[in-house]
């Protein structure tokens, strides 16, 4: 059944021209027939260069905006319409005019989990994978950080002649791992290296003992001789962690790290999207153009 489905994908992806991009948190079936497997950044980075006229990102909503904004002339299908982002969803653009008013000196950085609105609001983009680096390229020492609060909080542990205000959106997923689960961990795995992703909360990460995205993570995961390894991400990265790992064993920090968005897309709905072109994604000129200035800072860096 599953391979039937498979094969059909694979069938139409021909016929129609197009590419599979799925992101590291997607379920494991949907990875394996994808032709690039990444965090959202690398995959819109792809998505510019690729030569198919048609991408179906298996992700959620910002990450497809992300690569249309970039790659404007492609057709960007989003398989499931709902797959959204919590976080993104919680700094609208209105929102944040309104408070930049407050900050008239700071410069806006927006976290790539945002809407299109947003990052045309905002002066540059980051991601996880970069953060550190685009905040200290920027001149200005005031810095306003939209939306999440943690993955702030963490940039200003480690930049710290600048003055950062932040919203205070959040991660669900990442913000439920609690110090019950570390303390759990910690007894159990005493002497198991522990890598989270810098949505976790300030008192998860100060007892970590590597910070990074989900790509920083992947790579660091090849570096360590550790048999046993602690994971402070969303569960769907263990399938690229365990393919490249065969030999070591990962532990998830917390049984709660699935991301319901995430989980969203089936097989089912990547091929409804390939044979049916729906849930394309369409962005006005306008906000494009400036939502593609605040990424392309930040991709020149
Ligand atoms: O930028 C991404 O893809 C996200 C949301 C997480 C990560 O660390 O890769
Ligand atoms: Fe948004 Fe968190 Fe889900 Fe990523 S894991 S899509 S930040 S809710």
């Amino acid at each position: 059944m599953i391979e039937d489905m498979k094969s059909k994908i694979l069938r139409l992806k021909k016929e129609k021209k197009a590419v599979i991009l799925a992101h590291n948190y997607q379920i494991d079936e949907v990875q394996e027939i994808a032709d690039y497997i990444g965090d959202s950044l690398a995959l819109s980075k792809i998505a510019m260069n690729v030569k198919e006229d048609t991408i179906v990102f298996c992700g959620v909503k910002f990450m497809a905006e992300t690569a249309k904004i970039l790659a404007p002339d492609k057709k960007v299908l989003l398989p499931v319409a709902e797959a959204g982002c919590p976080m993104a969803d919680m700094v609208t653009a209105e929102n944040l005019r309104k408070t930049k008013k407050e900050y008239p000196e700071a410069v806006v950085v927006c976290y790539v989990n945002s809407s299109a609105d947003v990052k045309a609001e905002s002066d540059i983009c980051c991601t996880s994978a970069n953060a550190l680096e685009v905040i200290k390229s920027i001149d200005s020492d005031k810095i306003l950080f939209v939306p999440d609060r943690n993955l702030a909080s963490y940039i200003k542990s480690q930049v710290k002649d600048k003055q950062i205000d932040m919203w205070q959106g959040f991660c669900i997923v990442h913000n439920r791992v609690s110090e019950d689960n570390l303390s759990y961990i910690k007894e159990n795995y005493p002497v198991a290296p522990i890598l989270v992703h810098p949505e976790c909360r300030p008192e998860i990460i100060e007892h970590a003992d590597f910070v990074g995205s989900t790509s920083e993570i992947i790579k660091k995961v090849k570096e360590l001789k550790d048999k046993k390894i602690i994971i402070g991400t969303e569960e769907g990265i263990l399938y690229t962690l365990k393919k490249q790992n065969p030999d070591k064993e990962f532990i998830l920090l917390s049984n709660k790290l699935a991301c319901v968005n995430m989980k969203k897309t089936t097989l089912q709905d990547v091929s409804n999207a390939l044979e049916n072109d729906i849930n394309r994604i369409e962005i006005d000129e306008t906000i494009r153009e400036k939502a593609y200035n605040s990424l392309i800072r930040m991709i020149s860096l």
